[in-house]
């Protein structure tokens, strides 16, 4: 299979990993790529999603079976230590609070060997999060890797006590893209932050606001619009590729989705065949609006962290979402 091919199918499998799962489609992705996903999601799913529940139902055996899609799951992402044969090694880290150190880990394969060889991704050859199990702290990192040893490592610093979740969200090369997590536990008094449904947040005095809702199983249509001194942003720089990448997260399990824009970058949206040239005036600024299609595998609440880049700063808005149940369907948003 050629890299395009592989690409392309690893991104209907990112659709897939959700159950169906949060599609990232940023400003820059014409939107038949984007219903192409979608096609592509539902017919992937077809064999195991006939149970309202994805995430229950049983994986299938002949999964190689499948011709191609072979990055496809069935089941969230990001909450085992080891898939594929892959294990993330215990993650060393300061383990008080305020204390300068260094976070750092190892991915292992079949055999204990450390990886050294990655596919690159969006950019980095591995995206490191980490969030406290409340949901607060996001840090969406990319730490060096020293290639002698596949020592992953960054300097580091916890600023609350606690129990966190490290994602490790990486492609071994000639592997299919995998997300493994582990728990790290910050000593110290802390109290939980209960979350509370919000589609506006401010941060570092800008605007951020969510337009839209989920509804569990079928793709929904999410807008963040960037505003700031009430005016819109529209120098969005291109950050990692995109214009914005939404990473979410299932309160309850912390099942992981980071999606970055599948297919065309910023670069690339501009060479699109689609005969849409729109695209190209785009490429070097965005905003104030990022297009996302999103769809959670259940009903209940969402975590979501848009990262955003402007004037040469990485900034993150952060969203809790409530999906509501098919049958409800979307109610009125009316604000
Ligand atoms: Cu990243």
């Amino acid at each position: 299979m050629n890299t395009a091919a592989r690409l392309s199918l690893f991104g209907a499998g990112v659709v897939v990993a959700f159950g169906a799962a949060f599609g990232l489609a940023g400003a820059i992705v014409p939107a038949e790529l984007v219903a192409g996903w979608q096609e592509k999601s539902e017919m992937n799913e077809h064999d195991t999603h006939d149970e309202p529940s994805a995430t229950a139902a049983p994986k299938n055996d002949d999964h190689g079976g499948h011709t191609g899609h072979t990055a496809a799951h069935t089941t969230p992402q990001g909450l085992s230590l080891s898939e594929n044969g892959y294990v993330l090694s215990p993650v060393q880290a300061p383990t008080a609070v305020g204390a300068d150190g260094e976070l750092s880990f190892q991915i292992l394969d079949d055999s204990g060997e450390p990886v050294v060889d990655y596919t690159t991704e969006h950019d980095k050859d591995l995206h490191l999060i980490v969030v406290r199990s409340d949901g607060t702290g996001f840090r969406h990192v990319h730490p060096q890797l020293d290639a002698g040893t596949g020592v992953w490592s960054l300097p580091w610093r916890w600023q609350d006590a606690g129990t966190y979740r490290v994602f490790a969200d990486f492609a071994p090369q000639g592997a299919d893209g995998i997300t493994l997590t582990r728990t790290v536990h910050v000593g110290g008094e802390w109290a939980p932050v209960a979350s509370s449904a919000s589609k506006t947040d401010e941060v570092d005095g800008f605007t951020v606001t969510l337009d839209g809702e989920l509804t569990a199983g079928a793709p929904s249509e999410l807008t963040l619009s960037i505003a700031r001194d009430g005016q819109p942003v529209t120098d969005l720089e291109p950050y990692l590729g995109a214009f914005g990448h939404l990473v979410a997260l299932r309160e309850g399990d912390l099942a992981y989705l980071h999606v970055h824009p599948e297919g065309p970058s910023p670069e690339s949206a501009a060479h699109d065949d689609s005969g849409d040239h729109e695209h190209s005036a785009v490429t070097a600024h965005g905003g104030p609006d990022i297009g996302f299609v999103a769809e959670a595998p259940t009903p209940g609440r969402y975590l979501l962290y848009l990262d955003f880049q402007v004037d040469g700063t990485v900034h993150t808005a952060t969203f809790v979402v409530d999906a509501a149940s098919a049958q409800h369907g979307a109610h009125d948003d009316s604000h």
